[in-house]
């Protein structure tokens, strides 16, 4: 097989604001640049994917409701649309990001397709498909065989890995491929986004990017910032990927209505990494944590809990501090030396910023999938196609 040729490659995620999707998206932007035929397919447009891009299009999975349904079904009308995609522009590999039910639905595309036209089914974990959902007795079963059914499963950490064999129960091989992160450049100046948030010179400025849900323990996070002694020297920075109104009266009640400013719906945020003094994350778990990486990028350091692969990403006293998880005092402790300590701060975001490149960059993960595609397709069977016939491909 000439390494050389292009793939095909179907990528299927969740469109909405979330690491997962996140890496999904720039994973197939880094592929269509490469010149690999980037075919996304989901329920909408992933955020960050570009309206016009070169060798990148979408494929919209359109649900219908149907009166008999108590619950609406996405699972079937996906694993058509991929059938069909695949089908048409002959996909060589379908690489699903988050297991449920991206990787069920792959798995009966594969089946409803002849044998000549499967792609082969890459899947990888992303976190709480394991963590969460794996553990859940309604869910568990099919993700498992949804595991055992992919050609390649993959975990974007060491933790996640150990993690899917014991909560899954998964005995297949598991190859780690870390997240990567390449944003672009900011838009914005520093000083001109500072000003925007209201933050002074001689302020620090907090940033917490998540999606607020109850894992990243938002309530803790807002307890240790509450106990810093000094509340003139810092202004905490929410990067809101869901709603936060349920969070405005805690903010309220450990008053630091002027400490916090909420940006919801924000599209680049590089222009808010860059102007970032530190990181904040309080997660009772996390796979990895993208957006330390993200801030690490732009030379923030971070003060995170240490738990699940946070400590494959961040090196303690090196490029960010690490605290037990769900330890308030040891939070604000940590906080306090770092607002404290600008010296500090920038030591650890320099060194930060170094290792991310060194090991979390486009350059180097990305080769990692693609060698993993092309040994696929060496082993991919050739089939003579006068021997299976479906109704997806008439
Ligand atoms: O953390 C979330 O709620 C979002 C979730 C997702 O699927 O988008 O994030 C998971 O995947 C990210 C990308 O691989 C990881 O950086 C996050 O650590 C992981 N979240 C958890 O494990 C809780």
């Amino acid at each position: 097989m000439d390494k050389k040729r292009p793939l095909r490659i179907g990528i299927t995620c969740y469109p909405t604001v979330g690491g997962s999707g996140v890496v999904a998206t720039e994973l197939g932007i880094e592929l269509a640049k490469r010149g690999h035929e980037m075919h996304f397919i989901s329920y909408d447009r992933p955020f960050r994917l570009p309206e016009q891009a070169k060798n990148i299009y979408f494929h919209k999975v359109h649900i219908n409701s149907y009166g008999l349904f108590k619950y609406p079904d996405y699972t079937l009308p996906l694993s058509v649309e991929m059938a069909k995609v695949s089908c048409k522009y002959n996909l060589d590999i379908l690489h699903v990001h988050y297991a449920v039910p991206h990787a069920t639905a792959a798995i009966l595309a594969q089946c409803m397709l002849p044998e000549d036209k499967q792609p082969k089914v890459v899947t990888t974990l992303h976190g709480t498909d394991t963590t969460l959902l794996g553990a859940d007795p309604g869910y568990g079963p099919a993700i498992l065989h949804a595991l055992q059914q992919s050609d390649v499963v993959t975990a974007v950490s060491e933790f996640l890995k150990t993690e899917t064999a014991r909560v899954i129960g998964f005995k297949g091989d598991i190859r780690v491929i870390y997240n990567f992160s390449d944003l672009p450049k900011p838009t914005r100046s520093k000083s001109e986004v500072r000003q925007e948030l209201g933050i002074k010179d001689d302020e620090v400025m907090i940033i917490h990017a998540s999606n607020l849900r109850p894992v990243k323990r938002f309530d803790l996070l807002l307890k240790a910032v509450a106990a810093l002694k000094d509340r003139k020297k810092f202004k905490l920075v929410v990067i809101a990927g869901n709603d936060f109104t349920p969070f405005h009266k805690d903010v309220q009640s450990l008053g630091l209505t002027d400490n916090v400013v909420v940006r919801e719906n924000v599209l680049q945020i590089e222009n808010y990494l860059q102007a970032a003094d530190l990181a904040l994350y309080t997660s009772d778990t996390e796979s990895f944590c993208l957006s330390i990486l993200e801030g690490m990028l732009f030379n923030c350091p971070s003060v995170s809990t240490n738990v699940g692969g946070i400590p494959e990403v961040v090196k303690n006293n090196e490029t960010g501090l690490l605290v037990p998880k769900a330890d308030v005092e040891a939070l604000t402790k940590a906080l306090e030396s770092l607002i404290q300590d600008s010296k500090l701060r920038k030591e650890l975001g320099d060194a930060a910023a170094i290792d991310a490149r060194a090991r979390f960059s486009a350059n180097i993960l990305i080769p990692q999938y693609e060698d993993l595609y092309y040994s696929l397709i060496e082993k991919k069977l050739v089939t003579d196609s006068a021997l299976s016939s479906s109704s997806m491909c008439s």
